[in-house]
């Protein structure tokens, strides 16, 4: 603070010129300001997402904008429009692909061209195809989608997963792709602009660290947001400083599938390394740490399906590997048991990322447990 905080103002008027008072004036506003900051900085939550590539971080950090009222800028929703584009031609561009492979006949044969033609174009991320662009592909992706060769090599996409290592295909999340290729009609409009749930949707893999701030109760929430996929996970110690709170996303759903980076190593047990590393480390002991089990739409669908079992994956299962009660409980204990200190508190919820009103309520419980331990924090300081 200022050494003239205490002088009256009238007796100052005297001593100095105008243009004194003006700068004391102005240097005690900036002490004023960096002692705010001070305290604002201490009473900052800054809760760090974490978890392997594609369990939810980013769509998470998506909500809590749309449950905080932020709106998207529009630059960002143009961003969104392009990574649909994409998403709906890469995801077409698999489908046909899959037909292909698996030796699916057309069901209209003029379709084989259209087929060929896409599967010709590449639309890597430096692609940039405006609204007028697309529009001219909305024909043949709707023919190809109407294809029952398509639909077929949808409904076989497990079969197609579990050979896909031989096939080099990079992009298989047909529940993205059935999403985008449901609502066709409506991207394929010129006027077309994303809404909240194909913001949700859509997927971009994070490549590097994005900071955003949501005032909550008043107080500044930091929400960190990083790239889970392994190239990316070298960046994560950058953000370990003063962390709050650890929201560790896993994708639930995945324990039938493999990796992207190495087509071999199950997704569950790379995500619970992960977390073995993060939930065992020492600079986290004051850190509350809380599991989100997402994808509980999809595992919900898999527990279902007769074509698939977890017992196929993980023999040391023992339940009912149909019974959601019992799948749920064995994923849950995936994650606790590799906790080695048992003092140590482990929240946990199993959350729809895309959903907005199950984050709404997964959300207003977890900050609650966030905001006592940050007055705990506080008070030891
Ligand atoms: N059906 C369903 N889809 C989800 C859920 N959570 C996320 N997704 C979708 O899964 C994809 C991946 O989600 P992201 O949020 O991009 O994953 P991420 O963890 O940020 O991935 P990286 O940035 O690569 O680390 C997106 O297409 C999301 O829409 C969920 O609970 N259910
Ligand atoms: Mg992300």
């Amino acid at each position: 603070m200022s050494s003239f905080s205490w002088s009256c103002p009238c007796c100052l008027r005297f001593k100095f010129s105008p243009e004194e008072m003006e700068q004391r004036y102005k240097s005690q506003q900036i002490d004023k300001m960096i002692e705010k900051d001070k305290q604002a900085l201490k009473r900052q939550v800054k809760l760090l997402l974490l978890g392997a590539g594609e369990s939810g971080k980013s769509t998470f950090l998506k909500q809590m904008r749309i449950i905080h009222g932020i709106k998207f800028e529009t630059q960002q929703i143009k961003e969104y429009q392009q990574v649909i584009y994409q998403n709906v031609l890469k995801g077409m561009q698999v489908l046909v692909d899959a037909r292909d492979k698996l030796g699916i006949p057309w069901e209209d044969n003029n379709n084989k061209d259209l087929g060929a033609n896409l599967l010709q174009l590449r639309f890597n991320n430096s692609v940039i195809l405006d609204s007028r662009q697309f529009v001219q592909y909305a024909p043949t992706l709707s023919k190809l989608w109407r294809d029952s060769g398509i639909r077929r090599a949808y409904d076989r996409r497990r079969e197609f997963q579990l050979v896909i290592k031989f096939f080099q295909i990079d992009n298989i999340r047909f529940h993205t792709h059935f999403y985008f290729l449901n609502n066709l009609e409506r991207i394929a409009q010129p006027a077309y602009l994303p809404n909240h749930k194909d913001i949700l949707h859509c997927r971009k893999a994070t490549k590097g660290i994005t900071e955003f701030v949501i005032p909550i109760n008043n107080i500044p929430f930091l929400f960190v947001d990083v790239g889970g996929q392994r190239s990316q996970r070298q960046k994560w110690f950058q953000c370990f400083d003063s962390v709050t709170s650890i929201l560790f996303l896993v994708s639930s759903s995945e324990f039938d599938q493999v990796l992207l980076e190495d087509r071999k190593t199950n997704r569950l047990e790379e995500a619970r390394d992960i977390f073995d590393t993060i939930v065992n480390n020492v600079i986290f002991n004051n850190v509350s740490i809380i599991l989100f089990l997402n994808k509980h739409d999809l595992l919900k669908n898999k527990v279902k399906d007769p074509e698939t079992d977890i017992r196929w994956y993980f023999p040391q299962f023992k339940g009912n590997s149909h019974s959601m009660e019992d799948v749920q409980k064995f994923v849950l204990y995936l994650f606790t048991s590799v906790k080695r200190d048992q003092k140590k508190a482990l929240y946990h919820h199993f959350t729809t990322a895309v959903d907005t009103e199950n984050i709404k309520v997964v959300f207003y419980s977890v900050k609650d447990t966030i905001l006592h331990r940050n007055l705990e924090n506080l008070m030891l300081q």
